[in-house]
């Protein structure tokens, strides 16, 4: 039997700007190294030529190759970015120096499993939790043995994409604190922060998310005293601030304060500044004070709305009022926050609209982010809400609420209809939603950008995405204006550098 090499090559092709971390990239090389291969990384946010790097890189004999795939496109509204086109250049530009079978893995792909890999033309695909799958798909090529029974697995059978079941990994059985693959010290120089990750799923029910598809619904939560380890070991090499990359840093909320207490007891004395996405339920006095004492430096709430048809409409299970409570309890402990909207939502009329943002005004929080536009997901209560089906034809499991498979997209005429109905992106060819598919609701009329600003008339605290990328810009997709704040010195998450810079340009 022919000897199968047992080095394996991992790339990060996240180019955007500022970089943030691929922290998949530790967890699965610290996986493979404890199962006996020798893992090389190459991260081409670092590079400058991408093709010499590739040919640099893949000059060895490799058992194969793993992509991570973090995003497929920017999911805004306003700018549209189809990024999976710029990977699978990468992918096409590995094939050009490697015979070794290619593995798509990341929170991105795993949305649409079959489609990004039939699309960017690799060979196998993880979808969900990659630490013990890569380990078993690596273990069956290096013995020649057949993967196709690797839980997860994304794999061809004649013409046809197979997706097995994922299985999530039980996060209190394995450590990884382990951070020393990727060199975070230049991402926290080059992005403000470095990320960590407290637990994975979430068994919220929001009408518009893919975090489910991706990550499974069973919120599974890692051991406080592990993240506590991985951060302050972190620390010690010289980054100063994090992010959770967590769905919801205070689902469940007990484990939450568990995270802040071990942050507080474990390394007294020791500074971290740490931010978190949050949800506006389940956050307290008691729980605001725990973070504030543990370091946290900011909190970015998934607000959604205010107006209780529409946070119906959106899955979301908070008011109005707790949102306006989250906001005082951080006026009251000191705590930067900044309130996510999402509007464009299936019945938002420009009365809604108003009422969120005047809500917004109200409240005061420190900032706001005002995002138009829903990007429809396969397998979403959205999706199927507004009438789109999965065909049979894709034998996609279930994995959280309903499978992942393409949408119909149906013929010309129906086409047509959908973008009245206010679908945008939806075209024949792109029946699986892979390229950017949003929904605005047709009641804000033909221009509810200008709508949204007019209402938004210049405030300060309101960040709203425009295809003009200015000042007020919070897509951090290749964001000039933060890349340079943080080159000049900024840290932080990207929300709070941006917040700090108006604040300085209006009293300067
Ligand atoms: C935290 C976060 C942020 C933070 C990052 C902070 C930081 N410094 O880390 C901030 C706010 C900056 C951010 C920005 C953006 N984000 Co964001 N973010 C996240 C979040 C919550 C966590 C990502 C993460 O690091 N996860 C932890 C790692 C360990 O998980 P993982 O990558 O999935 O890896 C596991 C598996 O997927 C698998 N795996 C991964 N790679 C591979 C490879 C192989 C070969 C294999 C086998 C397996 C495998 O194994 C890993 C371990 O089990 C996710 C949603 C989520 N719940 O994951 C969104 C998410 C990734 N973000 C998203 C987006 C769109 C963006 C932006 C483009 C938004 C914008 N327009 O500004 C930017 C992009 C910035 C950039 N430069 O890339 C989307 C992408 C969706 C899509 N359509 O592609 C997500 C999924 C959120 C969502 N549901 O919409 N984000």
């Amino acid at each position: 039997m022919e000897a199968h090499p047992q080095e394996i090559l991992l790339i990060n092709p996240n180019l955007m700007k500022p970089p943030v971390t691929p922290v998949a990239i530790d967890f699965l090389a610290s996986a493979l190294k404890r199962g006996g291969y020798t893992v090389r990384f190459l991260d081409l946010a670092f590079e400058n030529n991408i093709d010499l790097a590739l040919r640099r890189e893949l000059k060895r004999d490799l058992l194969f190759v793993g992509v991570t795939i973090r995003n497929v496109d920017d999911s805004f509204f306003a700018t549209r970015d189809f990024c999976l086109m710029n990977t699978k250049r990468i992918i096409l530009g590995i094939l050009n120096y490697t015979h070794a079978p290619i593995v798509l893995g990341g929170v991105g792909y795993s949305i649409f499993p079959a489609a990004a890999l039939e699309y960017c033309g690799a060979d196998y695909g993880i979808r969900g939790d990659g630490e013990e799958a890569i380990v078993r798909l690596a273990d069956a090529l290096a013995k020649n043995e057949d993967p196709t029974q690797i839980p997860g697995l994304v794999w061809k059978r004649g013409r046809k994409w197979q997706v097995n079941d994922p299985a999530p990994v039980d996060l209190s059985m394995i450590d990884l604190s382990d951070r020393s693959t990727v060199d975070n010290r230049w991402y926290f120089k080059q992005g403000g922060m470095v990320g960590f990750e407290t637990k994975r799923g979430c068994n919220a029910s929001c009408s518009y998310c893919a975090d489910p598809l991706a990550k499974g619904a069973v919120c599974r939560l890692r051991p406080p005293e592990q993240v506590a380890r991985e951060v302050f070991a972190l620390a010690d090499s010289g980054i100063t601030h994090f992010h959770t990359c967590d769905s919801e840093f205070n689902m469940p909320r007990r484990h939450a304060a568990d995270v802040c207490r071990e942050f507080i007891h474990a390394h007294p004395g020791k500074r971290i500044r740490w931010y978190a996405y949050m949800t506006p339920a389940n956050f307290d006095d008691e729980l605001a004070s725990l973070m504030k004492r543990a370091g946290c430096a900011g909190i970015d709430f998934g607000a959604d709305h205010c107006n209780e048809a529409m946070l119906k409409t959106l899955g979301r299970k908070h008011t109005a009022n707790s949102i306006a409570e989250a906001a005082r309890l951080c006026r009251v402990h000191k705590i930067p926050c900044m309130f996510d909207l999402l509007l464009g939502a299936p019945g938002e009329t420009p009365e809604t609209v108003r009422e969120a943002v005047e809500f917004m005004k109200r409240i005061d929080p420190s900032c706001v982010g005002a995002s138009l536009g829903m990007r429809l997901y396969p397998g979403t209560a959205l999706a199927r809400a507004l009438g789109l089906q999965n065909p049979p034809s894709e034998s996609i499991p279930p994995f959280a609420k309903g499978g992942t498979g393409g949408f119909t997209a149906g013929t010309a005429e129906s086409v047509a209809q959908s973008n009245l109905r206010g679908i945008h992106g939806l075209s024949p060819d792109n029946h699986d939603f892979l390229r950017p598919v949003f929904f605005v609701s047709p009641q804000l009329g033909e221009n509810p950008e200008s709508l949204l600003f007019d209402l938004v008339k210049g405030d300060e605290r309101f960040f709203v995405a425009s295809p003009e990328r200015g000042e007020s810009d919070y897509n951090y997709n290749d964001n000039s204006v933060l890349s340079e704040a943080i080159r000049a010195g900024e840290r932080g998450a990207f929300w709070d550098i941006l917040r700090r810079l108006k604040l300085r340009s209006k009293s300067g």
